[in-house]
């Protein structure tokens, strides 16, 4: 699609082009536009910019995925069709293994998503077909279905644009839960154990470059930043910078003069 170059809404109208290209290539679900809309409206509501609570969350979720044995990123249609090549990079920079989970999951997808980044630089993607031969306890939906030598071993997983049911599941297996969710409502933010409020597009690249900068803290000052680190105290301050945003705007000249 055209977008022309001085559109106000250029950003926002390319990323939603990366969805539609990502549907259309069977990456992202149908259902995935739907959830990604839901996005936007937080998005605008944050001032589409990365917050110093994101900031804050961003860099203890790279000190755990650096601490951690088996770190392994979960990826979903919507993930692979916005990030593919920066979730490649945070994964080599970190040591992280990537991992395919859908909800609305089919073998196409799983192979598309696969492809997808495998296209981006990937070397190794699991859980596709059978190799999601594992299953999380007390989950239902066909998120429950995880690599052996990935998610179900894991001690730390990142799982970008989530739907609560899993984060629960896998903090009840004892796994440290970090999302990436607009939304800090939701049920995946508040069961998470670091929670980033900020658009996956934003949120990955911030995570590459605090993981090149954290790779080479000693363990000890790692450890006392996730031990000082409160989460809820994190989605309150997201709840307080939209309520901010919205006392200032209602406050302001709404009308456009054309
Ligand atoms: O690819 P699949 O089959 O695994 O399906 C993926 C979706 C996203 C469709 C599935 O996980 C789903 O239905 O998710 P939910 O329950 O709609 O939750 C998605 C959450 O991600 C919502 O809280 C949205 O606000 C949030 N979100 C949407 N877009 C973004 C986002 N958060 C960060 N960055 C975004 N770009």
């Amino acid at each position: 699609m055209n977008i022309p170059p001085n559109h106000p809404r250029r950003e926002s109208l390319l990323i939603r082009e990366r969805l539609v290209e990502g549907f259309k290539k069977g990456v992202v679900a149908p259902e995935g536009l739907i959830a990604h809309g839901r996005g936007e409206c937080f998005d605008y509501l944050l001032g589409e910019r990365t917050h110093d609570f994101a900031l804050k969350a961003a860099r203890v979720a790279v000190a755990h995925m650096l601490l951690a044995k088996h770190p392994v990123i979960s990826v979903n249609g919507n993930t692979a069709a916005l990030v593919p090549r920066e979730i490649v990079e945070l994964a080599e920079t970190v040591g992280a293994k990537i991992e395919v989970n859908l909800f609305y999951r089919t073998r196409e997808r799983e192979e598309a998503v696969a492809r997808q980044l495998l296209e981006h630089g990937a070397v190794e993607v699991l859980g596709v077909g059978e190799d999601a031969s594992a299953t999380i306890p007390e989950l239902f939906s066909e998120r429950r279905r995880v690599s052996p030598r990935g998610i179900l071993i894991a001690d730390v997983v990142l799982v970008p644009l989530e739907d609560g049911d899993r984060t629960e599941a896998l903090r009840r297996m004892g796994k440290t839960v970090i999302a990436v969710d607009l939304n800090p409502l939701s049920r995946t933010a508040r069961a998470a154990s670091v929670t980033i409020v900020d658009n996956i597009v934003r949120a990955i690249p911030l995570m590459i470059k605090e993981a090149k900068q954290l790779k080479s803290m000693e363990k000890a000052r790692l450890e006392e930043m996730i031990r000082s680190y409160d989460n809820n105290a994190v989605l309150q301050e997201a709840l307080r910078a939209i309520l901010e945003r919205l006392r200032e705007l209602s406050s302001s000249q709404l009308l456009i003069n054309p």
